[in-house]
């Protein structure tokens, strides 16, 4: 086993301690030495002319590729690829609660329901579609089919959600061109232009991605978003654990790991059935014990406590314990590693998508109409294979209390209390100095740095200066797992942030939910801005977004809809995927400032990343003319009466 340090967690480092020679994605990460070339965005293989491996000559000369691409081409084309991918990951996501959601108005899927009716209603007005004398299910199916054009949009029509922007921002991408249109074609398009012996400007082929990935913050994402809401609840916030330690050795474990939550949300539904659990019983465990893993853990923690086993790292080391019945996996961050370590164990590794099967594994397929007979079997799957645990079992012992459970429309609660919900005395905190700003620290883990280390030294060093973490993905389960994620850790908070979270009651770290919940972060930054007082665009906030330890193209995707929609973000652990051009690098820092007012920064060292972090706060709090202390403000009930609101 190698000696360099893998994890900060301690239940980790113990498993990867008993892991010994079983391979792991530590291990492979250890023996697998990445590309040049690929690693730095200068190989192509978008034809059968090449690949082509492009790189500077000594003489200053550049080689180019068999059609005469240019590395600027080959990086930009590089980048436009990956993040069509993950525009594409997250929408067609989007696309499966639409479609299940139009099912369930309709009575044809009735394993669900419409939950958060206050919701739909939120939603259906902002679609535009009336809602006066129409029942609830006809609301919906309304809400559920104008949902699902937003995919199929042939038309320049821009999406149904760009107008929660703020004003300034719709402008500026209007001028720029890159109003997002249907989530397909945007996709589609940036495939198309992508393809050999097509755009072949690198800034054209940036301002390309720009569109496809704003279709997916403002459109994908944020759809899943808010139908998830109403389907399954609006999150509010609830105490769980996690990490290893929530394995239980006299229970049958199931772990639900990918990233929709339109099974899970049934598999918790047949863990809890009283039939279930005597069923379990009755092969000699004491209950059923269900664990997340990636975003499909993070939603059914943020509306059902379901507690986290770990984050995206740790699904083959949960593997491991030897007590885990069943792994039941949806799609994105799932990975064909598991295969093999659950062979090695006796976990059933059950794949449910018809989008992403494992060979090896047992697939078991989803159907929406069918969603609770099918959790009933996985649960009884799940209880039969208890028998067939090898007795090498080992749980690690660590595990942490937490708090999830945050949607924009509960912070807004939380902030100004139910008849005047409002971002005002957020603004004002910012505005008095006693918050400095706020940080969004996403993402996922990836082998290539210390687990979690990166992103437990940001949210420490964060509130401990007096800013906000919001957290989403795996980052947040990072979190929690730490600790992070309790009322206690105000302790650890600057006074400021520590006086402002005690008056609202909030902790300073809040869990914010899944990949596809970033869109929550993009619509409260439009609500901040909206409340006023902290300029006229997202691009004038003190907020930074930050992916300390980034694996995915979704993750670059998430960025650059981030960056356009007016927030600048930093990538840490591995480095730039297109630092082999010096003009596409230029392009998504400065170029990418002057057009949208916000940059995007590759930074490996958890040092640099929040020196540059503060920093820019720092710059962002003077141009508003706010970077000296105003005197303190306490928010007392009555001052939250008076809030004009
Ligand atoms: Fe090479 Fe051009 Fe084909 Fe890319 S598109 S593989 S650079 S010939
Ligand atoms: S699951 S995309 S590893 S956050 Fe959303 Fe975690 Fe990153 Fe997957």
């Amino acid at each position: 086993m190698s000696d360099r340090v893998r994890s900060i967690d301690p239940a980790a480092l113990e498993m990867l301690e008993r892991a010994g020679d079983i391979s792991t994605m530590f291990s492979r990460a250890e023996e697998m030495k990445p590309c040049t070339f690929g690693s730095e965005g200068t190989c192509c293989r978008a034809c059968g002319m090449g690949p082509c491996r492009l790189a500077k000559k000594k003489d200053g000369t550049e080689k180019v590729g068999v059609c005469g691409a240019t590395i600027d081409t080959v990086a930009a084309r590089n980048y436009a690829r990956a993040v069509a991918f993950g525009s594409a990951a997250h929408s067609d996501h989007g696309r499966s609660v639409a479609k299940t959601f139009l099912a369930a108005a309709k009575g044809e899927a009735p394993g669900y329901r419409i939950k958060d009716v206050d919701k739909l209603y939120k939603v259906a007005n902002f679609m535009e579609v009336t809602t006066e004398g129409k029942s609830v299910q006809e609301i919906a199916i309304e809400v559920g089919k104008r949902a699902l054009d937003e995919f199929g949009k042939q038309d320049d029509a821009p999406l149904i959600y760009v107008k929660a922007a703020p004003k300034k921002r719709q402008e500026t991408w209007e001028k720029l061109n890159v109003f997002p249109r249907g989530i397909d074609r945007e996709v589609i398009e940036l495939m198309h232009s992508s393809h050999a012996g097509n755009d072949q400007d690198a800034e054209h082929i940036m301002g390309h991605s720009v569109r496809a990935c704003l279709s997916d913050g403002w459109g994908g994402s944020m759809l899943a978003t808010h139908l998830q809401d109403i389907m399954f609840g609006t999150p509010k916030p609830l105490t769980t654990e996690a990490n290893l330690g929530i394995l239980k050795e006299d229970e049958i474990n199931v772990i639900v790991h990918g990233h929709e939550p339109l099974l899970s949300e049934k598999i918790v539904d047949a863990a809890s059935d009283p039939e279930m659990i005597e069923y379990a019983k009755s092969v000699g465990a004491k209950g059923i014990n269900l664990g997340g893993i990636c975003c499909t853990g993070n939603e059914v923690l943020m509306r059902r406590g379901v507690q986290p086993a770990g984050n995206v790292l740790q699904a083959e080391l949960a593997i491991m314990t030897g007590v885990v019945d069943a792994m039941v996996v949806d799609v994105q961050c799932v990975f064909q590693g598991l295969e093999p370590t659950s062979k090695k164990y006796h976990t059933e590794l059950i794949t449910t998508n018809e989008r992403a099967k494992i060979t090896g594994a047992r697939h078991m397929q989803f159907e929406e109409h069918n969603a609770d007979e099918n959790a009933r079997a996985i649960i009884k799957l799940a209880i039969d294979n208890y028998k067939n645990r090898k007795g090498d079992i080992y749980i690690p012992k660590y595990k942490n209390p937490m708090v999830a459970g945050f949607s924009h429309e509960y912070i807004r609660y939380m902030l100004g209390g139910r008849f005047r919900a409002s971002f005002r005395p957020l603004n004002d905190a910012i505005i008095s100095g006693r918050i400095q700003g706020a940080a969004a620290i996403v993402g996922c883990n990836n082998p290539r740095t210390v687990h979690d280390e990166n992103i437990m030294y940001l949210v420490k060093e964060f509130i401990k200066n007096d800013v906000l973490v919001v957290m989403t993905g795996c980052a947040a389960i990072g979190a929690g797992k730490h600790g992070y994620m309790q009322p206690e850790v105000m302790e650890h908070a600057g006074d400021g942030l520590r006086e402002i979270c005690e008056a609202v009651g909030i902790p300073p770290v809040l869990h914010l939910g899944s990949c596809v919940d970033n869109s929550r972060i993009l619509t409260i930054l439009s609500e901040i801005v909206e409340e006023g007082g902290l300029g006229e665009d997202i691009s004038d906030l003190p907020a930074i977004g930050i992916a300390p330890e980034w694996y995915s193209e979704k993750a670059l995707t998430i960025a650059t809809y981030a960056v356009a929609s007016g927030a600048s973000v930093i990538f840490g652990g591995v480095d730039s995927p297109v630092r082999g051009s010096e003009v596409v690098s230029k392009l998504i820092t400065e170029g990418w400032e002057n057009k949208f007012g916000a940059w995007f920064k590759f930074i490996p060292d958890k040092e640099g990343i929040l020196k540059a972090s503060l920093d820019h706060i720092q710059v962002k709090r003077k141009a508003l003319g706010i970077d000296t202390q105003k005197e303190r403000v306490l928010f007392d009930m009555e001052m939250r009466r008076e809030l004009s609101v």
